[in-house]
């Protein structure tokens, strides 16, 4: 069997709102559209992995927050309607999805032996988290691979950012380990916007997008901070301004999907492809892709 790899780790914000704008028939809402920056950077993407062979996505994601412990999806198939409680009335989604159950066993057998407090999680009737549900229909409209699903744990809030960014950096490889040893070529996907300062007053219209822009400027120039590193390949620096980045911007990098990502995939010295960034209520989102197989790589933005 040969060495298994990761052939792509891709940061893929999740507001439901653009799920909402694309009017797939899984989702009971219908928009007049919006978000587009956002949506025709998330089509490229979609473009890009059609032709690359992969066998699974993992995603991480802030919105399975676990408070003892990492948890992996344990249940082959699932399938429900997810609800975004915040946004109800543009988010009711009817997903019928498939989980890699050995790789995700692999993936929380080796955080275990690491040293990291795991588990599986085996309720069929556990609800999927409209972040995973989010990122993968935008990556992969055609549902036609394999997810797995790792919870967040609660360290930056019940620890500290830097407890996290350890835990995180250690779950990371551990993952990468268990790829390598499984032979299957995987996405990752560190599932959540940048900054995440909401605003508080939805207009009448959700896609009206005379309503939707950057909404504070520190935070913006926050998140083109971190992207500036993203695109020059400085990794390392992106993630020691982390804990201060998170703080300043209350962002979702404190689920610690990024630094697991980077852990797993040994903290890339090259430039990542930007896809797109665009206010979402007032959120940052990038879409940024970290390409380890040089001759794959493009400058896209
Ligand atoms: O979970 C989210 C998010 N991360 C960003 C924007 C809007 C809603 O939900
Ligand atoms: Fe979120």
């Amino acid at each position: 069997m040969s060495k298994g790899e990761i052939v792509l780790g891709a940061l893929a914000p999740h507001p439901p709102h653009v799920v909402y704008a694309e009017n797939p028939d899984q989702n009971e809402p219908v928009s007049e559209g919006g978000w587009e920056t956002l949506r025709w950077g998330y089509h490229r993407l979609a473009r890009k992995l059609e032709t690359i062979d992969y066998d699974v996505m993992v995603v991480f994601t802030p919105h399975w927050q676990t408070y003892v412990g990492t948890h992996f999806l344990g249940v082959p198939r699932f399938s429900s309607k997810s609800v975004d409680p915040v946004f109800p009335n543009i988010f009711r989604y009817n997903y019928d999805l498939e989980v890699d159950v050995d790789l995700s066993e692999a993936m929380c057998k080796a955080a275990s032996d690491a040293g990291l407090i795991t588990r599986m999680m085996r309720n069929p009737d556990f609800r999927v988290d409209y972040g995973t549900i989010t990122s993968c229909h935008m990556m992969n409209p055609r549902w036609d691979k394999p997810i797995i699903t790792i919870s967040s744990n609660r360290n930056t809030h019940y620890y500290s950012p830097e407890v996290m960014i350890e835990q995180a950096l250690a779950l990371g490889k551990a993952c990468r380990t268990a790829i390598e040893e499984s032979g299957k070529r995987v996405v990752l996907v560190s599932s959540h916007s940048l900054s995440h300062r909401h605003f508080v007053t939805e207009s009448p219209l959700p896609e009206d997008m005379s309503k939707e822009h950057i909404y504070n400027h520190s935070q913006y120039v926050w998140d083109m901070a971190l992207i500036d590193l993203f695109r020059q390949g400085k990794m390392r620096e992106a993630i020691d301004i982390m804990p201060e980045f998170t703080e300043q911007t209350i962002a979702e990098t404190e689920g610690g999907g990024l630094v697991w990502m980077m852990g797993a995939m040994g903290m890339p010295e090259y430039p990542a492809e930007i896809y797109g960034y665009q206010s979402v209520i007032g959120t940052g989102n990038c879409i940024a892709a970290w390409v380890p197989q040089s001759d794959k790589r493009e400058i896209v933005l």
